[in-house]
């Protein structure tokens, strides 16, 4: 039985504030029948895919800030997406500002979810580690306010059987750190899913180069790949918002860690990718079969400590 999914990464260009859901959607519904002409069985959009990324702003108004979650998913806004996908017959991944209500208590998440071919929604996934900070940083070329707006998600990292593998989520931020893919690879993940929203610059070393920025974001999506023996896809909101510019570089790696498709624009754009999820057992049987190799006597340090605690401290940070 062939295991192959065609993945289209499905970049989109800059939201400005003034830019309304249906603008977004009416975007990636485009993408999305380019993608079936193009034969996709599964679509990855950007994290905070249907507006601008307002964590970009210290906004005080709470109505305002509210004017940028979804309390329903699917919601009337969303709905054209989830039915074409439908019709279609295609899967996919959606990054948005998630209000979670339960009676009169609300939280705020950034979120993802997975939506099968049939327009079901199979998984959620609530963005672990968020970067940032909590109040106006003065400090700061731009603000990246996330620990304001949401919460850490409370979901872990599950993996979902889906399309014949095992398919797993994160969001932006989460593909820096190697226990992202970890917890998902210990779970046999096949493919992870990600969308992400870069600043260019860094807004606490203005000075450092775009091609550092990439750079990073390159190394992160393919080391997590290649030590998990899993494919990642990565794709983003890209160029410029409102002043702001976020970085490209949508792609598609296997899990040997090579970049098999890429974006070449900073707008919207799909790249199409054929990922054999079998060519996943090569590395999950060797170099990374973790049941004979990992040795867990050694790593109790990465669950049991958060920050640095050098061999003269008797203080954990
Ligand atoms: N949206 C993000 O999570 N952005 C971060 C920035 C702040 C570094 C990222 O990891 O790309």
């Amino acid at each position: 039985m062939s295991r192959v999914i065609r993945v289209g990464a499905a970049q989109l260009g800059p939201l400005q504030k003034s830019d309304n859901r249906k603008v977004a959607v009416d975007r990636m519904v485009a993408l999305l029948e380019q993608a079936g002409r193009e034969g996709c069985n599964l679509v990855v959009y950007p994290e905070l895919a249907l507006t601008t990324f307002f964590p970009r702003w210290d906004i005080e108004d709470p109505a305002e800030v509210e004017s940028y979650f979804e309390p329903d998913m699917p919601n009337a806004a969303v709905q054209p997406l989830f039915d074409r996908a439908r019709e279609l017959g295609i899967a996919f991944y959606l990054g948005y500002a998630e209000l979670a209500k339960n009676g009169a208590d609300t939280r705020h998440f950034n979120t993802s979810v997975l939506v099968g071919p049939d327009g079901r929604i199979i998984g959620k996934y609530r963005k672990v580690h968020l970067p940032g900070h909590a109040t106006f940083d003065p400090q700061r070329t731009f603000q990246h306010l996330e620990k304001k707006y949401f919460e850490p998600g409370d979901l872990g990292f599950p993996v979902w059987p889906a399309m014949d593998g095992l398919l797993g989520m994160c969001i932006c931020n989460d593909r820096r750190w190697p226990e992202t893919y970890r917890v998902m690879g210990l779970q046999g993940v096949e493919m992870v899913l990600l969308g992400f929203n870069t600043p260019a610059t860094n807004s606490q070393r203005p000075e450092e180069q775009d091609e550092l920025r990439g750079f990073h974001h390159e190394l992160s999506v393919q080391a997590g790949a290649y030590q998990n023996g899993t494919w990642v896809v990565a794709v983003a909101k890209a160029g410029e918002e409102d002043g702001h510019k976020l970085l490209g570089d949508s792609m598609i790696v296997s899990p040997a860690g090579l970049i098999v498709a890429r974006t070449k624009t900073l707008g919207d754009e799909l790249a199409v990718a054929d990922c054999d999820l079998d060519d996943c057992v090569f590395y999950k049987e060797t170099v990374f079969d973790f049941a004979r190799h990992r040795r867990i006597e050694h790593y109790e340090r990465i669950t049991k400590q958060v920050g640095v605690v050098r061999p003269d401290s008797t203080a954990a940070v």
